[in-house]
C-alpha cells in the first residue's frame, strides 16, 4: 500500500507517552547543553540499547533518559519535535500523556513540565495543523500516596490538563488502588484514562472500569482472554486505545503477524492505532499503520476504521470530531 495513501488518513493519538518521544541524538544535544550525564557514550549506543524483554527493561531506559529534561524549554522542544513528525503522518489531533514523577523526583518543578508542555501544545494547531491535549498519568509502580501528592499538585494547572491516567510497571499494581485518587480527578472535572491488560490481567481492566471509571482503556490487548470483558467492551463501545510497534518489543505479542489487531477489530471493540513510545518502539503512528498493511495485511478499508475509531475514541467535542471524519 502506498505510504503517502497512509500518511494522508487523518488520525487521532490517543496512547502517547511524551517522554517517549526522545530521539537518541536529540537526547545527546540536550543532555549535553544541560550538563546531564548519560549512562550510554553516544547516540549510537542509546540506539543499541533499545532491544527490550518485556515492559520493566524498557522503562529503566525511559527514565534514565528523562534525567535529560531539565527546562520549560527542554519540554516545549520534544512535544513541537513530535507534533511536527506526528503532522507528517496525519495526525490531527493528540492527547497526550506525560509523567511528572519522572520529573519531580529529580528536582524538577511540575510546572516546568507543564508549562513547557502548554507552550507547544496552545501552539499546535497553528504551528502544526493539529490540535493537542495534556493528560497526567500516575506512576503505578509509587503507590496511590504519591499519586495524589502528585494531583494536588497539579491543581493550580487544571486548566491546562484534560484528564488524568495510569501508567508505568503494571503487574503486582492493580488499578483499584487508585481508587480515591481517581475520584478525586473526577470531582476536579478531568477525564480518566488507565493503562491496563499491556502485560496484567484482565481483572486489571474491570478494575480500571469499575473502580476508576476509566473511559478509555491503554492497550487492553489481553481482555481477548475474557469473553465476558469482552463481551461488555463491545456493548459499552469502551474505547482501546492499541500500540502494535510496543506490543511487538516489549514482548506482548511475537511479531506483527502475531497480533490480536484484526481479531479485536472483527469482534466489534472500539480499537485505534497509536504509538505509546515512538523514538523506543520503531515508529510514529503512521509507521504502525504502514507495518500493519505490510507485514498483518491489513487493508485500506481497515486502516480507515481504525483511524475513524480514534476520533470516536478521543475527548473532542461530537462536532469537531464529526468535522475530522
Ligand atoms: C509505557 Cl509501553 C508503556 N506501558 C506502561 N507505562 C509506560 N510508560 C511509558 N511507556
Ligand atoms: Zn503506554
Amino acid at each position: 500500500m502506498d505510504r503517502a495513501f497512509i500518511d494522508a488518513i487523518p488520525k487521532a493519538e490517543l496512547h502517547l507517552h511524551i517522554e517517549g518521544t526522545i530521539e537518541p541524538d536529540h537526547a545527546f544535544r540536550m543532555a549535553d547543553r544541560n550538563g546531564v550525564e548519560l549512562p550510554w557514550a553516544g547516540a549510537r549506543e542509546l540506539a543499541e540499547a533499545y532491544a527490550f524483554d518485556d515492559l520493566q527493561s524498557f522503562l529503566d531506559v525511559y527514565y534514565a533518559v528523562t534525567a535529560v529534561l531539565q527546562t520549560r524549554d527542554d519540554f516545549t522542544e520534544i512535544a513541537e519535535s513530535y507534533f511536527a513528525r506526528a503532522a507528517r503522518q496525519g495526525v490531527r489531533h493528540a492527547e497526550i500523556f506525560f509523567d511528572p514523577q519522572s520529573h519531580t523526583s529529580r528536582g524538577v518543578d511540575i510546572a516546568v513540565a507543564i508549562e513547557g508542555l502548554w507552550a507547544a501544545v496552545s501552539a499546535s494547531s497553528e504551528r502544526h495543523g493539529l490540535t493537542s491535549s495534556l493528560i497526567l498519568c500516575f506512576l503505578r509502580d509509587r503507590g496511590a500516596a504519591e499519586a495524589s501528592t502528585i494531583l494536588e499538585s497539579a491543581v493550580p494547572f487544571l486548566d491546562l490538563l484534560s484528564g488524568v491516567g495510569l501508567d508505568s510497571a503494571e503487574v503486582g499494581h492493580p488499578p483499584a488502588e487508585f481508587e480515591g485518587v481517581f475520584a478525586r480527578a473526577a470531582e476536579l472535572g478531568l477525564r480518566r484514562v488507565a493503562h491496563a491488560g499491556e502485560e496484567g490481567p484482565p481483572e486489571y481492566v474491570w478494575q480500571a472500569l469499575d473502580a476508576l471509571g476509566a473511559e478509555r482503556i491503554d492497550h487492553g490487548v489481553r481482555s481477548l482472554e475474557d469473553p465476558r470483558l469482552l463481551e461488555r467492551l463491545v456493548r459499552e463501545q469502551v474505547p482501546l486505545t492499541v500500540c502494535p510497534f510496543s506490543n511487538v518489543r516489549l514482548k506482548v505479542v511475537s511479531d506483527l503477524v502475531e497480533h490480536p489487531i484484526e481479531r479485536m477489530l472483527h469482534a466489534g471493540l472500539l480499537v485505534s492505532i497509536n504509538s505509546d513510545d515512538p523514538a523506543y518502539f520503531g515508529g510514529y503512528v503512521g509507521d504502525n499503520f504502514a507495518g500493519l498493511a505490510q507485514e498483518a495485511g491489513l487493508d485500506a478499508g481497515a486502516l480507515r476504521v481504525l483511524a475513524e475509531n480514534s476520533f470516536h475514541s478521543s475527548f473532542l467535542d461530537e462536532d469537531t470530531r464529526a468535522r475530522h471524519l
